[in-house]
């Protein structure tokens, strides 16, 4: 599995996730670049956070579980408007087509950071581990880091 060992190289400083994503495609071996990682700042006795970023897999494969050591749990949830009102709700999973970008994202899926164990503040780093399965059944870990910053950060992706 050489190709896991170099993604977890690429990967595993969140500094270097930009870069290798934008270059995904010299990367043949590599199944998913994550970009634009960030989480949502916490709000005074707020426990839970959204965190966000953009994936792309260079074949199809499927996002099946998150973890991160900043919570003590993290769950892949989705937004949809239900009788007027904007609700939330896990889903066991999020498809990754081959060589399309998905994106996570304040209004629809994201990940929810739950019973975060300290407040988290503009600038800290989140680490995620993010479990994705091909359609061989193979499980493979991705490491990012996504940076706490308010919403609509990143202004190069501000939409609306
Ligand atoms: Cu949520």
């Amino acid at each position: 599995m050489n190709f896991i060992r170099n993604l977890r190289a690429v990967v595993l400083s969140g500094a270097l996730v930009v870069v290798s994503a934008l270059s995904v495609a010299a990367f043949a071996a590599e199944p998913v670049g994550v970009k634009n990682a960030w989480a949502r700042p916490t709000a005074p006795g707020q426990k839970t956070a959204g965190a966000y970023m953009e994936l792309e897999s260079a074949a199809a494969a499927v996002l099946v579980a998150v973890e991160s050591a900043a919570a003590a749990k993290a769950e892949l949830h989705t937004m949809s408007m239900d009788g007027g009102v904007m609700r939330m709700r896990p889903v066991q999973k999020i498809d990754l087509p081959a060589k399309k970008t998905i994106k996570l994202a304040p209004g629809g899926l994201h990940v929810m950071l739950i019973d975060v164990k300290r407040p988290l503040k503009e600038g800290d780093k989140v680490p995620l581990a993010l479990t994705v399965q091909t359609p061989d059944g193979a499980k493979s870990t991705i490491k990012v880091e996504a940076e706490v910053r308010a919403a609509g950060g990143g202004a190069e992706h501000r939409h609306h």
